[in-house]
C-alpha cells in the first residue's frame, strides 16, 4: 500500500482551503458588492423614503436653481446627464440631458396595496385643474411634472400649490423631470412621463388619468369593496372571476368620460353632477348639456358604448364588457400595475394614450365599463399651435406602431407553434382587421420557413398598394 508522505498531503489540503477562501472573496467582490450597491440604490429609488424636501416659501428663480443644485447635486460640472444607472436603464428613451428626481414631494399618507393610484402628468398651465382633481379624489396620486431649467420659477408656483391644501401632502407623490428643454421644443415625452408616474405608484392598481378630469363618483371605494367581497368570499361567480382577472392584470375597469356641451359650463367642478341620475338628466336634456367626451373624435371613446351605459339604471352596480374595441380607443381605465407599459416613442400630442391602451389590448387586456360611474372633463383653454403638427406625425407613427406590435405578437404565436389559429382573440381582434395583417402573417411564416427576403419581395405586392 502506497501512502503519500504526510507533509505533501497537508500542503495540498492547505492549498485547497486557501483556494476556496480566495474564490469566495473573489466572487463576493465581483458579484456581491455591486448587487448590494444596486439594491440600496433601487431601494432608495423605489421604496425608500427620501426626506420630503421643503422649499423656502418665497423663492426667486435664482434661489430655486441654487436649491436644486445644492440638494440634488446638479451643477455646471456635474450636469443633468450625470445619469443614474437604474433610471437610465428604466428610461433609455428619455431625451438627454434630463434628470429624474423621484418623490420630489412625497405624500405623508400610507396607502394600502389594494388602493388605486391615479397616475398623471401636469404642466405649469394646469396647476389649478390639478387642484380640482386632488381635492375631489382624496386618494393616492402619483404625478410627473417636467420642469425646464430655463423656467425654474415654476417650482415656486408648484410649492405654493403643494402647500395650499393638506390633500396634497397627504395624497400626492410628485416626481420631477428636469431638462434644458422648453415645453415648446417638442420635449413632451408624455408616455415616458406616464410610465414614470406609474413606476413610482405605491399601490397595486393604477388609473391612468388626464389631469383635467374630475372624478364624479366614488369608483375607488366601489372597486376596493368588490375586491374584498369577491376575493375573500369563496364563491366562484362571474364577479369573483372578474375581480380575480382584474388582480392578475387581464381586466381593466373603464370609467366613462363626459364633458359639457358648452365649455363655459364646465369650469366649476362644484356644479358637476355627482351621481348617474343627475348625469342622465343633463345628458337627456334638450339640447344635451353634457355629452360623451370628444364626440368629434368618436373613435377615442365610443367603444365604451354610451347607449348601453344610459340604458342601465343608476345604482345597478353593474359592469359590462367592451365588445367592439376600436384601435384608437383611449378610455380612462383602472388596471393592475402589472399591465403592459406605454410605448415611449410617442412624443407630443396625438396617439400617445391610444398607444398605451393598444399595447395592453394586444397583450390580452379586456375592458369592462363601470355602469354607475363617470368622470367629467374640466374645461380650460387649449392654447397651442404645435398640437396639429404633432398629431399629424403621431398619426403616422401610430400606424407603424400598431403594425409593429401586431407583427411581434403574431410572430410570437407562430413561433409557439399554433400555425392554424390566428392566436388569442386579443390579437385576432386588434391585428387581423388591419389591411396589412395578411401580408405580415405571410411574411412571418415565410421568414420562419427560411424563405429569403428577395424571393419574398418578388412575390408580394409593394407596401404602397396595400395601405
Ligand atoms: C351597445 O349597446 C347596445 C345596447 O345594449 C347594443 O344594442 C349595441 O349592439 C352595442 N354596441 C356595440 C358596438 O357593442
Ligand atoms: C435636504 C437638503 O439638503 N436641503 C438643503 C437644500 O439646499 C439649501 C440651500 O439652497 C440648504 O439650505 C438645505 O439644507
Amino acid at each position: 500500500m502506497i501512502q503519500r508522505p504526510q507533509p505533501l498531503r497537508s500542503f495540498l489540503s492547505w492549498c485547497l482551503h486557501a483556494y476556496a477562501i480566495l474564490a469566495t472573496f473573489y466572487t463576493l467582490w465581483n458579484l456581491g458588492l455591486p448587487l448590494l450597491r444596486y439594491r440600496s440604490l433601487a431601494r432608495n429609488h423605489l421604496a425608500g423614503s427620501p426626506p420630503r424636501i421643503i422649499l423656502p416659501s418665497k423663492m426667486t428663480p435664482q434661489q430655486a436653481e441654487e436649491f436644486l443644485w445644492s440638494n440634488f447635486s446638479l451643477s455646471a460640472h456635474c450636469p443633468l446627464d450625470a445619469w443614474d444607472p437604474i433610471l437610465s436603464r428604466a428610461f433609455p428613451r428619455l431625451m438627454h440631458p434630463s434628470r429624474i428626481i423621484p418623490y420630489y414631494y412625497r405624500a405623508a399618507g400610507n396607502f394600502e396595496n389594494d388602493d388605486i393610484t391615479v397616475t398623471t402628468l401636469i404642466s405649469s398651465d394646469r396647476f389649478s385643474v390639478f387642484q380640482n382633481l386632488v381635492q375631489r379624489y382624496k386618494g393616492p396620486i402619483s404625478v410627473t411634472i417636467h420642469v425646464s431649467l430655463l423656467s425654474l420659477d415654476i417650482l415656486v408656483d408648484l410649492h405654493t400649490i403643494y402647500t395650499s391644501s393638506p390633500d396634497f401632502s397627504t395624497y400626492v407623490d410628485l416626481h420631477l423631470v428636469l431638462s434644458p428643454f422648453e415645453m415648446s421644443e417638442g420635449s413632451r415625452q408624455f408616455n415616458a412621463w406616464r410610465n414614470l408616474a406609474r413606476l413610482y405608484a405605491r399601490t397595486d392598481f393604477v388609473m391612468m388619468l388626464d389631469v383635467d378630469f374630475v372624478p364624479s363618483t366614488d369608483f375607488r371605494s366601489f372597486i376596493r369593496y368588490n375586491l374584498k367581497q369577491h376575493l375573500l368570499g369563496s364563491g366562484v361567480d362571474n364577479a369573483h372571476l372578474l375581480m380575480e382577472r382584474f388582480v392578475q392584470g387581464s381586466v381593466a375597469l373603464v370609467v366613462p368620460a363626459f364633458e359639457y356641451a358648452r365649455q363655459g359650463d364646465g369650469m366649476n367642478p362644484d356644479t358637476f353632477p355627482r351621481d348617474k341620475t343627475e348625469l342622465l338628466d343633463l345628458v337627456h336634456s334638450d339640447p344635451p348639456k353634457v355629452t360623451p367626451f370628444h364626440v368629434a373624435w368618436a373613435r377615442g371613446h365610443q367603444s365604451t358604448n354610451y347607449t348601453k351605459y344610459y340604458s342601465i339604471p343608476p345604482g345597478s352596480g353593474q359592469v359590462y364588457q367592451v365588445l367592439k374595441h376600436d384601435n384608437a380607443y383611449e378610455p380612462y381605465a383602472i388596471f393592475s400595475n402589472k399591465a403592459a407599459w406605454c410605448d415611449e416613442r410617442f412624443i407630443g400630442y396625438g396617439a400617445n394614450k391610444a398607444a398605451c391602451l393598444f399595447g395592453m389590448t394586444v397583450a390580452g387586456m379586456e375592458f369592462y365599463v363601470l355602469a354607475d360611474h363617470f368622470l367629467i372633463h374640466r374645461s380650460h383653454l387649449y392654447a397651442e399651435k404645435a398640437r396639429a403638427t404633432e398629431r399629424g406625425y403621431n398619426r403616422k407613427l401610430y400606424l407603424d406602431f400598431q403594425e409593429e406590435v401586431c407583427v411581434r405578437s403574431i410572430h410570437k404565436v407562430l413561433r409557439e407553434g399554433e400555425p392554424d389559429t390566428a392566436g388569442p382573440p386579443s390579437i385576432r381582434n386588434q391585428c387581423m382587421h388591419q389591411k396589412i395583417a395578411e401580408r405580415m402573417t405571410q411574411m412571418i411564416q415565410e421568414y420562419s420557413q427560411g424563405i429569403s427576403p428577395t424571393t419574398r419581395s418578388a412575390r408580394l405586392p409593394p407596401l404602397k398598394e396595400m395601405v
